[in-house]
């Protein structure tokens, strides 16, 4: 039966591949919304392993990684008793929708992904996996599985969202109201945080040809100190937001800024019109990553020390998680005109 749509709470559906260790970007991009927005709607947060084996990986750190990242759901501040937070292979739905999705999506609208673009530029043409391509409609069926009227993700995934919408539209054009469609929900601050060592590029988990590219979130506080006075700026001394890609360091340094103090802009540039330097605010910008990181640190070794603690919280979100989604796909079956089983 179907869901008495009007009746629910808003619902937000959002999560993170376990590809690498989790970035500042990840952090003020999703994390950090989600943790807030967790009070205002109904809310699934998935750590999206079958995203993460679209691209060559190891299977040991895949396991490891999974843990980690739904730790730091909660050392972020996703609440278990407010949140499901779940993992996206435990819950079979999600594969099952995938492919009835894939059957009304056109090849050509994969083949625009600006990041399917990117990641298979990574590797050699003959090596890259169907599943690269298929991506964002995986995430499609992740995101109407549960109803989503939002979806918490940092500017990267805006591209995603609108296929998302388009594959909810053609489905429900072609079969019948099923899907809600989804709006994405951009933070106003830090939604798209550039690599340190090259800030023309986003910052990303995957990166790790260089040590100096990234402050991940599990870093000690000597090496975000680092990695942060040793970020690209230029030859100036002007400290002011700016979209001049000359100044593209810089402008970083303030939005990482402007995302971990909430600052308005005016007030950062006001702050720091009397600095010396590029290093007084690469002082100030490590200063207030590490004060922030620190309590997050804390909780995340808390919860990790408890063995077990997280695998059965996993568990118990799989299981809510899955009540939802089968209910979403069943319907989505019946609509496309499947025989359905007995019960
Ligand atoms: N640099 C960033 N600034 C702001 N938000 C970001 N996000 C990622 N990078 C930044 C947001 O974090 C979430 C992570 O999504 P994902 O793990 O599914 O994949 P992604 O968007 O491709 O993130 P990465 O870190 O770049 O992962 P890899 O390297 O594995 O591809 C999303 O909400 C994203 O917008």
């Amino acid at each position: 039966m179907s869901e008495p749509a009007l009746k629910r709470q808003k619902r937000v559906l959002s999560g993170v591949q376990p590809s690498g260790s989790l970035t500042i970007g990840n952090y003020v991009g999703a994390l950090k919304q989600w943790a807030r927005e967790q009070y205002n709607f109904e809310s699934f947060f998935c750590v999206v392993d079958l995203h993460a084996v679209t691209v060559p990986y190891n299977p040991a750190e895949l396991r490891e990684k999974t843990r980690e990242v739904a730790a730091l759901y909660l050392a972020c501040g996703i609440d278990p008793a407010v949140s499901t937070v779940f993992v996206q292979s435990h819950v079979p739905a999600h594969s099952e929708l995938a492919w009835l999705l894939n059957c009304i999506t056109p090849l050509g609208w994969l083949y625009r992904m600006t990041q399917f673009k990117d990641k298979a530029a990574r590797q050699q043409a003959d090596s890259v996996g169907t599943g690269l391509l298929d991506y964002p409609v995986l995430m499609a069926a992740d995101i109407l599985l549960y109803q989503a009227d939002a979806v918490p993700v940092g500017d990267d995934q805006r591209q995603h969202l609108e296929l998302t919408r388009d594959i909810a539209q053609r489905f429900n054009h072609l079969f019948g109201e099923t899907f809600t469609i989804p709006e994405a929900m951009i933070p106003p601050a830090g939604a798209r945080i550039k690599g340190l060592d090259n800030p023309l590029v986003k910052m990303s988990k995957s990166l790790t040809e260089s040590e100096y590219h990234a402050v991940y979130l599990l870093d000690p506080p000597d090496r975000i100190k680092k990695k942060i006075m040793r970020a690209v700026t230029d030859s100036g001394r002007e400290i002011c937001f700016s979209d001049d890609p000359e100044k593209a360091g810089v402008n970083n340094l303030l939005e990482i800024y402007e995302a971990f103090t909430d600052q308005p802009r005016d007030a950062i540039e006001a702050h720091f019109a009397q600095a010396r330097g590029y290093g007084d605010l690469k002082k100030e910008v490590a200063e207030v990553v590490i004060a922030a990181l620190q309590p997050i640190q804390q909780r995340y070794r808390e919860l990790t020390s408890e063995k077990g603690f997280i695998d059965e919280l996993l568990a118990q979100g799989a299981e809510r998680a899955s009540a939802v989604a089968e209910a979403t796909l069943r319907r989505a079956r019946e609509n496309m005109g499947f025989l359905m089983p007995p019960g």
